[in-house]
């Protein structure tokens, strides 16, 4: 990996942290835009309370003097509003305090957790496979982002079916259930030939899948129409290669999404990800108290109805990563300006080649 990206940082803790490693020296950044991609991942229908207390903002700690980025590795703090709430509860040193959590709901990491760690309080898991990490995601992905725009490199997202989830959720909140739903994720303007043939951790929609798959509650990943192309023949999914009058190489469909035998085509790279409901029920479901070994129903921690919206800036953020990475393998990436030239040479490079006459 060109770019390493590790965080720290329980739900209810003091903070989030994180080091992003692997940015070139020489990129302009500003809090404004990383904290207006933070509130992006804030908003959308169906969250929460704990949405109306937090209000993310990112703090530079590190790898940042004057405005640019100096090459040394950058570490990122959000602070968590909600600390106050929790500093007892939460605290790293002193007795245990509060209600110890014994319900391990459903689809949650509670209960594997539990037993892998060996743990009596499912709140020691809880803390850290809670969606709030995705915050630092965003952040580190908004930086990226910032990289990727210099590369002539755009992220957007959509939710597919967006009228039908929010009928969906209005009819979920009244039964105390919850809602998954469908992203779907494009790149623009990324270079044929980032990600390889060669080799399996080389091929770039490897690397798409897994960190898609990574989000809190997504359960498939698909780069294209793939799961509907399994279903067609070959003749009706492949992207045709045509020539045009002037002997470049073109195609009229996408349908591959972008990545065609591990790399991307220079087409738009398109992935979606399914997100499943979300495991906390406010109308809970049968489970175990893993201390009294009884039956029960499963823990009622505050929660989202449906967090699909704030998965898909989540996923802009994990494809922005995971661009930049590829694109800095592919050019270096100490100094900005020759990352830069290197990624023009190879552009000029590629261009000569589909119009070889
Ligand atoms: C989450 C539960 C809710 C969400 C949280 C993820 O938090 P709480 O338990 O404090 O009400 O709001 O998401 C965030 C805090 C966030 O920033 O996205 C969970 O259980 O995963």
């Amino acid at each position: 990996m060109s770019i390493r990206y590790i965080s720290g940082g329980e739900s209810h803790g003091k903070q989030l942290t994180s080091i992003l490693e692997g940015l070139p020296a020489g990129l302009k950044v500003e809090s404004e835009f990383v904290n207006a991609e933070l509130k992006r991942r804030q908003s959308g229908y169906g969250r929460g309370d704990r949405m109306k207390i937090e209000s993310d903002k990112v703090i530079f700690a590190s790898g940042i003097r004057f405005g640019e980025t100096i090459g040394s590795p950058i570490t990122l703090i959000i602070e968590n509003r909600d600390w106050v709430n929790w500093s007892e509860k939460m605290s790293a040193e002193g007795f245990p305090y509060g209600e110890v959590v014994t319900n391990a709901r459903p689809g949650h990491a509670d209960l594997p957790g539990v037993f892998k760690y060996s743990r009596a309080d499912i709140r020691d898991i809880l803390e850290r496979s809670s969606a709030r990490e995705t915050a630092m995601r965003v952040a580190a992905g908004a930086l990226c982002k910032i990289f990727l725009k210099q590369c002539g490199v755009e992220i957007s997202s959509r939710v597919l079916d967006e009228d039908e989830i929010i009928k969906r959720i209005d009819a979920a909140k009244l039964n105390g259930d919850t809602v998954g739903g469908i992203f779907e994720v494009t790149v623009t303007g990324a270079p044929v030939g980032l990600g390889s043939h060669i080799q399996w951790d080389k091929k770039l929609d490897a690397k798409f899948a897994a960190a898609f798959m990574s989000i809190q509650a997504v359960k498939g990943v698909e780069i294209g129409d793939a799961f509907n192309n399994a279903k067609k023949f070959g003749s009706e999914v492949h992207d045709e290669i045509f020539v045009d009058a002037d002997k470049n190489i073109f195609r009229k469909t996408n349908r591959a999404g972008g990545i065609e035998g591990g790399m991307s085509n220079g087409e738009p790279i398109i992935i979606r990800a399914a997100m499943k409901p979300i495991p906390t029920l406010m109308k809970p479901l049968n489970s175990v108290d893993i201390s009294r070994r009884l039956p029960v129903t499963a823990c009622k921690e505050r929660s989202d109805t449906c967090a699909i919206w704030a998965a898909a800036v989540v996923g802009e953020s994990m494809a922005a990563i995971v661009t930049a990475d590829s694109i800095i393998e592919k050019f270096g990436g100490d100094a900005l300006c020759d990352t830069l030239q290197n990624l023009k040479n190879y552009r000029e490079r590629v261009e000569r080649f589909n119009n070889e006459k």
